[in-house]
């Protein structure tokens, strides 16, 4: 480390000692060769002392090490890894700073220098692959903002990411890919009404010379999804909005979207993120079903699966094995951005799940889904701001892959023992019959209907058994 950086460390210390509030001083992209971030050196391994994580059995008291996700071992005919397909999201891991509305960052990690510097983009990205071997996870996800600087132009946004990423290409080597890659179009001011809802033709422009750019970039790294998440594509007022015509606009911005990806030969796929709110009043992809709905009525529901976010779920209201059931159902669920609310929270707090029933409701989806690829779980998660040891970034991971790794050992009970399932095919038994046979094709008509129910008089309605089924549940936990 040089001298200047140590300079620089020490600055930052005093700044949070004194509690100013403030945040890391920060070098333009375009100020290098000024001794501020000129250099992505780095002697020695960035996670010092943390080994290769191993598996080492539900009893092990090492807190860096996985007690119930086996890679290799098989469940349900498939290996625990090819059902999971881990990744490590790249904003919260790398550019969370801990800094919240009310204070300044709290991690002071000791690869940061302080600049939004291209060689500290380049720095950052070698801490990044050297903890996604260490985790032993081969997937990655980012945004092109949070892996390198904005430029004072397009092109020089540009140029910047695509040093960056010839990097990280390099660093990925034969096994590491991203899960997916997606443009943000949430940060710079000029995305304040939206990208590809902005009422300002400029913005539309730009934010689609962007997500070119981003699928590009993507398509070159192997990325196996590109994701959409609408952060801005919302309204703050109706009184002020064309709703409409913003729709409307959302749709030709993804056809476009569709038509370039087809026309550079991308076979990823391509995913929405529904969220209901946050950070505008009313986003546009509110759940599952709302953007189902859309995609069906703009012509796009062949070419989109959804991206489900379980912290996005709660804030809409439902649990997140609703969202990944009613993607399951319509043909959508793409992929798993895994983490989760706090109960007591009204917003979206992006933490590590720990709940293990969650986690076996969400398996159960993605079992009765066949598997997810070629989506994933991506821990769009972070630490909380009070964790500011390096060593909790590993901690956090192992957690969550071990709460969903039990998560799916659970289905497999559940899959075995068959109680449950049993309990739900039991409830519907009666349309097993010659009548609801008819009634499922579509040939039973209201008046033979009412003949059947001449008939057979006043029907017998039994037990929904929900406390039978709850204890069903409890007993694979
Ligand atoms: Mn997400």
């Amino acid at each position: 480390m040089k001298a200047g950086r140590i300079l620089l460390l020490l600055l930052c210390l005093n700044v949070v000692t004194f509690g100013v509030i403030a945040d890391l001083p920060t070098c333009p992209a375009s100020d290098l060769g000024s001794g501020c971030g000129d250099s992505d050196e780095w002697e020695g391994e960035f996670f010092p002392g943390i080994p290769k994580i191993k598996y080492e059995g539900p009893s092990t008291k090492n807190p860096l090490a996985f007690k119930w996700y086996n890679a290799d071992e098989e469940i349900l005919g498939k290996k625990m890894k090819d059902w999971m397909r881990f990744s490590v999201a790249f904003w919260h891991t790398f550019r969370g700073t801990g800094g919240d509305p009310f204070g300044a960052p709290t991690k002071n990690w000791p690869w940061e220098d302080g600049t939004n510097s291209v060689a500290m983009a380049k720095r950052r990205m070698r801490a990044n692959f050297e903890f996604i071997n260490k985790l032993g996870v081969d997937r990655w996800c980012f945004h092109d903002r949070d892996i390198a600087p904005d430029g004072e132009t397009l092109e020089e946004s540009n140029k910047n990411l695509d040093e960056v990423v010839a990097l990280a290409k390099d660093l990925q080597g034969t096994k590491i890919r991203p899960l997916w890659g997606t443009a943000q179009l949430f940060l710079h001011p000029r995305y304040m009404h939206g990208g590809a809802t902005s009422p300002e033709v400029g913005v539309y422009a730009y934010a689609a010379a962007q997500v070119k750019k981003a699928i590009e970039v993507t398509h070159y790294l192997g990325g196996e999804n590109y994701v959409f998440w609408g952060g801005r594509e919302g309204y703050q007022s109706l009184l002020n909005t064309d709703m409409g015509r913003e729709l409307d606009h959302l749709a030709r911005f993804l056809e476009a979207a569709v038509a370039y990806k087809k026309k550079i030969g991308y076979n990823g796929t391509l995913l929405i993120e529904p969220k209901p709110q946050e950070p505008t009043k009313h986003q546009y992809d509110w759940d599952a079903a709302t953007s189902a709905n859309f995609l069906r009525k703009y012509g796009l529901i062949g070419e989109f699966k959804l991206n489900i976010e379980c912290n996005h779920a709660t804030l809409s209201g439902h649990s997140c094995y609703h969202e990944l059931e009613t993607a399951r159902l319509n043909g959508l669920l793409g992929n798993v951005d895994a983490n989760t609310g706090d109960p007591q929270t009204g917003w979206d707090t992006d933490q590590f799940l720990t709940d293990i029933a969650e986690a076996t409701l969400v398996m159960h989806s993605v079992v009765k889904n066949g598997g997810i690829a070629p989506g994933g779980f991506n821990f769009d998660a972070k630490l909380r701001r009070e964790s500011t040891d390096v060593e909790d970034l590993f901690i956090a991971h192992i957690g969550g892959m071990d709460t969903l790794a039990r998560g799916l050992r659970n289905v497999a009970k559940l899959v075995e023992d068959g109680s449950l399932p049993d309990l739900v095919r039991k409830r519907y038994k009666s349309f097993d019959t010659e009548v609801g046979a008819l009634i499922e094709a579509g040939k039973a008509d209201f008046e033979y209907l009412e003949k059947k129910a001449i008939e057979w008089g006043e029907p017998t309605v039994p037990s929904a058994k929900q406390e039978l089924a709850e204890m069903l549940f409890q007993s694979v936990l």
